[in-house]
């Protein structure tokens, strides 16, 4: 009877800590019953996220930003959206983490810990830029199903690791290796221990590169939970489904990883255009690779109000996947024409490159500012949704912002 009523009291306090005040008559809550207050939790608390970041779905946790709170070159955690197919894996233990490659294309399978992958492999770190394959989606008409991200599903995070391409070379690869595919420790939505939420993967060629990583630091700290702590596989500029998180096995495959969200419609897209609402046979769709080529006004937020004769300096970011971008320019007569603004070379391959324009404006008035950066192969974005298709991926479409001139 003592020891029940010292957990009970243990209980009431912590419980008292996380909601932040006294449960009144907290003495009379039955045993094993829950408060409300902890069935709902707060996702911004839980994850640290900035409380302009806007909640597509909880169950799983789906989490994007706004353009104007992307307007750091290097996007902190609290900025950076969060996709999620199953659930969050709990009471990690990096200590006890592992990391296996097996597979039929690998010449033996290895298993190594945190600290294997620590001591045993050069550390490197890159700025990454990872988009969503379905950022975009919301605009798409007949609409696609699945989270009706906006703008705000990418992110330039700086991550720290070792190269894939040390390890596979460390266990040995078959010359018939042709793609890996990861498996990760998040939960099945249905809790089936025998289903995967998601397994994808990469060609080889995308996972040799010097900057395909085996993360264990994002922005220099320890990957936050939501974004994959301990480990997570990083394929910078294509699209982020194939970046891992949660990584615990690697499979290097000698047929194109046919894991969950691999096949079907699941991020891919029509190989050739259709028209919006057509039915595509699977074998017609090819899977989403390098993301294509975009940009973002983050600065200032749309619906600013400027003074009439004053210059408006706008700023952002533009990424073009494995491509770098090599101009950016802008319109504030709907596309009509456009003007050149500058943007910076990258700091490494595959990270999202700044840009800055001053904008003037002739009279009083409503503009619209619409960005468009072109990539190294000349392709410039769409000033408005490009080809539809049957998951809404891949909208690359001119960003606008809205400005008075009072
Ligand atoms: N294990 C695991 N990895 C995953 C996912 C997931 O649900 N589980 N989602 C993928 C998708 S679709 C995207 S867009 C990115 C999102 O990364 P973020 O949540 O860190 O922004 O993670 C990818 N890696
Ligand atoms: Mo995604």
């Amino acid at each position: 009877m003592k020891r029940r009523n010292f957990v009970r009291k243990a209980f009431l306090g912590t419980m008292t800590t996380v909601i932040g005040t006294e449960i009144v008559f907290g003495n009379v809550l039955p045993e094993g019953y829950k408060p409300l207050a902890l069935q709902d939790p707060d996702p911004y608390k839980m994850f640290d996220k900035d409380k302009g970041m806007v909640v597509l779905n909880d169950k799983p946790w789906n989490i994007e930003a706004r353009a104007h709170l992307l307007d750091d070159k290097i996007t902190p955690n609290k900025f950076m959206f969060i996709r999620n197919n199953g659930i969050i894996p709990q009471d990690i233990d990096a200590g006890k983490w592992t990391l296996t490659v097996d597979g039929e294309s690998a010449k033996q399978s290895k298993t190594y810990t945190i600290a294997d992958l620590k001591t045993k492999f050069s550390q490197h770190t890159y700025q990454l830029t990872l988009e969503c394959g379905g950022n975009g989606r919301s605009e798409f008409d007949p609409p696609a199903k699945g989270n009706q991200w906006t703008v705000g599903a990418v992110s330039c995070a700086t991550w720290t690791g070792v190269r894939l391409r040390d390890i596979l070379e460390d266990v040995g690869i078959k010359n018939d290796a042709v793609y890996i595919g990861y498996h990760a420790a998040d939960v099945h939505l249905s809790r089936d221990p025998k289903k995967e939420p998601i397994s994808r993967g990469a060609p080889m060629s995308k996972v040799m590169q010097d900057e395909t990583l085996i993360a264990f630091k994002m922005n220099g700290e320890d990957i936050p939970l939501a974004h994959g702590y301990p480990l997570r596989l990083v394929a910078g500029g294509w699209a982020a489904s194939v970046s891992g998180k949660w990584v615990n096995r690697i499979s290097v495959r000698n047929i194109v990883h046919d894991g969950t969200k691999m096949t079907g419609t699941a991020y891919r897209v029509p190989c050739n255009p259709v028209s919006p609402g057509e039915k595509v046979k699977d074998e017609d769709m090819c899977i989403i690779e390098s993301m294509p080529v975009k940009s973002l006004i983050t600065y200032p937020k749309t619906g600013a109000t400027i003074k009439e004769g004053q210059k408006l300096n706008i700023r952002g970011h533009a990424w073009a996947g494995e491509l770098e971008v090599s101009k950016m320019e802008y319109s504030i007569d709907f596309g009509s024409s456009w003007e050149q603004g500058s943007v910076e070379k990258p700091v490494n391959r595959l990270a999202w490159q700044h840009f800055a324009a001053k904008v003037d404006f002739p009279k009083k008035g409503y503009y619209e500012v619409w960005a468009r950066a072109t990539g190294s192969n000349g392709i410039s974005q769409p000033m408005l949704l490009p080809g539809w298709n049957p998951k809404g991926y891949l909208n690359n479409a001119c960003h606008r912002i809205a400005i008075k001139v009072a």
